[in-house]
């Protein structure tokens, strides 16, 4: 089985989440984005029932929506937890992924993707302090305490095994360690910490990490580095 993904070519952002889902079980894929172009991302939205990228596509179908994806794949890649209710629970989390995700793209655009950093300099720091003082903490206590209170086991979010979502804590982690250093440093997060670094062991993420496939974070992305609506560094 071969996947396509379709996604756009200069920056990780959300396509790094299923990227790394499909890297970490050693699945076949194509990514389509860095392949041909942004283009044929933007054509695969123009012709089909999709709002926005990331798509993935097998032969049969093509789904959006990183959390829905992520849902769809973690099966067949033996990234999902076997019990039912588990199952339920990752995804609500998931869900939850990417409500954080949104919020993190909205501390440089509070007012929307349509105009450029610069134009809405104001208001991003404005955003930004909230997003540190209340947010961030509220969102790192939540997924560490999913963490630490996991009875099936001491090394991942939910159930016995890795799962789409650890890989996907651990891509928000390195996200806010790039774009919020201090602000970052600031909180209590040992069991996201090891988290981290567990999955960056794991055979496949750390081949991706070490290859060119994997790209850096930038400028255009969700995690992007603005000194200025980061924390004081302590
Ligand atoms: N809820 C969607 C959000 C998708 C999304 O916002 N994609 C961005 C790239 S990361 C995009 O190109 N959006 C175009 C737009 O919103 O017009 C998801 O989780 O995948």
């Amino acid at each position: 089985m071969s996947y396509k993904l379709y996604y756009w070519p200069s920056i990780p952002g959300r396509g790094e989440f299923v990227r790394l889902a499909l890297e970490d079980a050693g699945a076949e894929y194509v990514d389509v984005g860095r392949d041909q172009g942004a283009t044929a991302v933007a054509q695969m939205i123009h012709n089909g029932a999709h709002f926005a990228p990331p798509i993935l596509a097998d032969e049969y179908e093509s789904v959006s929506h990183v959390a829905h994806i992520l849902a769809w794949i973690s099966r067949p890649l033996e990234l999902a937890p076997g019990d039912e209710r588990d199952f339920r629970r990752m995804h609500q989390m998931q869900l939850t992924v990417t409500d954080f995700v949104g919020e993190i793209h909205d501390t440089h655009h509070p007012l929307g993707p349509s105009l450029y950093y610069d134009e809405q300099k104001e208001a991003a720091a404005r955003r930004s302090a909230v997003f540190i003082s209340d947010r961030l903490p509220k969102f790192l206590d939540y997924f560490e305490r999913m963490l630490t209170d996991n009875p099936d086991s001491d090394e991942w979010a939910i159930g016995r095994r890795c799962t789409t979502l650890d890989l996907s804590l651990f891509q928000v982690m390195r996200g806010l360690r790039h774009a919020f250093p201090n602000a970052l440093s600031a909180n209590e997060t040992p069991a996201l910490n090891e988290l981290t670094r567990r999955v960056a062991r794991r055979r496949g993420i750390a081949a991706y990490l070490d290859s060119e496939r994997c790209i850096d974070f930038n400028q255009d992305g969700i995690f992007r580095h603005y000194p200025e609506l980061d924390g004081p560094n302590r």
